[in-house]
């Protein structure tokens, strides 16, 4: 809204829906809650895009909901990231809820680590509520907190940044704020355009975890997700893995774009669409990954070996367990065939071969079988397609990458 990005058409609409809604004036969290259902429960429930410039880039912002009910959104739209912004809110209790063992906070940066984000820039909102009103005492025990979380999981601190704001009144957004004369440090701007970009994986064979995928017409089928190794070209030919359906899985692209322009290729690290023709959206599923036709074509896996570390298991775990694996844009149900080696965390240098069980805080390599059609790649060739995160019962069981695989005949 400051840098005057928000156009006038979507300012008109969010006034007219908060007036219709009988509201006193604008809700800003509108511009990104788009969904009737959104506005209805105040909370995002959906991921949203939005794209605005500051003097050095180009930025998506990847709005991803906050409420334990939508982690898996919450996953989908890290997936996309090359960095985060993590919104805390230091107002009453509010931190202390967020931060507490039924919260979202801690969830989120374990996430967004094991999903590869290396930078994040952690705002502590709200610093205008009443109860500690721009306090600087608050602020540094909150910074305290938080930063022994990142700790814990060797998160490296010189790429974080804290930021004391109100998203409301606008301190520290674009300018230093009066009101906390105790922060000499970045404004919330400063802190984006000081992100180091990603390096791409521009070389390599091109892989796009499908994000969405829908109908335009009467028939032409529209992608939707992130380029995350090699180029996406115009008139190639590509295919999906998985493909459920029986007729042929090849499609020419028809158009690329960006942010609604239309573009010759797409290089790694962009979210964009394109459109083919003769796909019927029921052969994708969540998950299927978009790569060109030919040798090596992305296809699916029948076991792939997964090292990973134990974090969060009440007993011990055992072959035959069945927890979910949330990889790339897919959440399928994996289960262990065989626990090969237990490792040592930090080294992955092998303890014992073949343990009987292994459990919380220890390291494992462990052969998996997907329960529904999957497509991986190892960690080494291609990490956003090699890195998962192991789910059951709400939490976070393991994180870890992939090591090796077998494709299915
Ligand atoms: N006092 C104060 N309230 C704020 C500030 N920023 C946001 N809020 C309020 O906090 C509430 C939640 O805001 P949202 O923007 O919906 O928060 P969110 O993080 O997107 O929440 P989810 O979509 O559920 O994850 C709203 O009632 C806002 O008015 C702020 O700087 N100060
Ligand atoms: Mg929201």
């Amino acid at each position: 809204m400051q840098l005057g990005q928000v156009n006038d058409q979507k300012l008109k609409e969010v006034k007219q829906a908060c007036e219709e809604e009988g509201q006193d004036g604008i809700n800003y969290s509108y511009i990104m809650d788009t969904k009737k259902v959104e506005r209805q429960r105040k909370q995002s429930i959906d991921t949203s895009i939005f794209h605005f410039e500051t003097d050095k880039f180009q930025i998506t912002i990847i709005d991803t909901p906050g409420d334990t009910q939508y982690t898996k959104n919450m996953m989908t739209g890290i997936c996309l990231a090359d960095a985060a912004i993590l919104m805390i809110s230091s107002a009453a209790d509010e931190f202390e809820k967020g931060f507490g063992k039924d919260g979202q906070t801690k969830d989120f940066i374990l996430h967004s680590y094991a999903l590869g984000i290396k930078q994040m820039v952690v705002c502590i909102n709200k610093m205008d509520d009443s109860k500690y009103s721009f306090c600087q005492k608050r602020f540094n025990e909150i910074k305290k907190e938080v930063k022994q979380q990142f700790e814990k999981i060797n998160f490296n601190l010189q790429n974080i940044k804290f930021i004391p704001i109100s998203a409301f009144l606008g301190d520290n957004l674009l300018e230093k704020s009066p009101n906390m004369p105790w922060y000499n440090s970045f404004t919330f701007l400063q802190a984006l355009d000081n992100l180091i970009p990603v390096i791409r994986q521009n070389e390599g064979d091109f892989r796009l975890p499908v994000s969405y995928a829908f109908l335009v017409g009467e028939d032409t089928q529209v992608i939707t997700g992130k380029v995350e190794q090699g180029i996406l070209k115009a008139n190639r030919a590509i295919c999906f893995a998985p493909f459920l359906g029986k007729s042929e899985n090849k499609f020419d692209i028809i158009q690329i774009e960006i942010q609604n322009k239309q573009v010759d290729e797409a290089v790694c690290g962009e979210n964009v669409g394109f459109s083919i023709k003769n796909l019927n959206l029921n052969d994708l599923t969540k998950g299927s990954i978009c790569g060109y036709t030919g040798e090596n074509q992305p296809r699916e896996c029948e076991t792939f070996d997964a090292e990973m570390v134990i974090i969060n298991h009440p007993g011990s775990i055992k072959r035959g367990y069945r927890p979910m694996f949330c990889i790339h844009q897919a959440f399928v149900a994996c289960e262990f065939i065989d626990i090969l080696s237990k490792v040592e965390r930090k080294t992955a240098q092998q303890i014992s071969n073949k343990p009987e069980y292994i459990k919380n805080g220890e390291a494992a390599v462990v052969r998996v079988r997907p329960t529904k059609p999957l497509c991986v790649e190892k960690f080494s060739q291609c990490p956003p397609l090699g890195r998962f995160i192991v789910r059951d019962m709400n939490t976070i069981v393991a994180i870890g990458i992939i090591k090796d695989l077998v494709y299915k005949q």
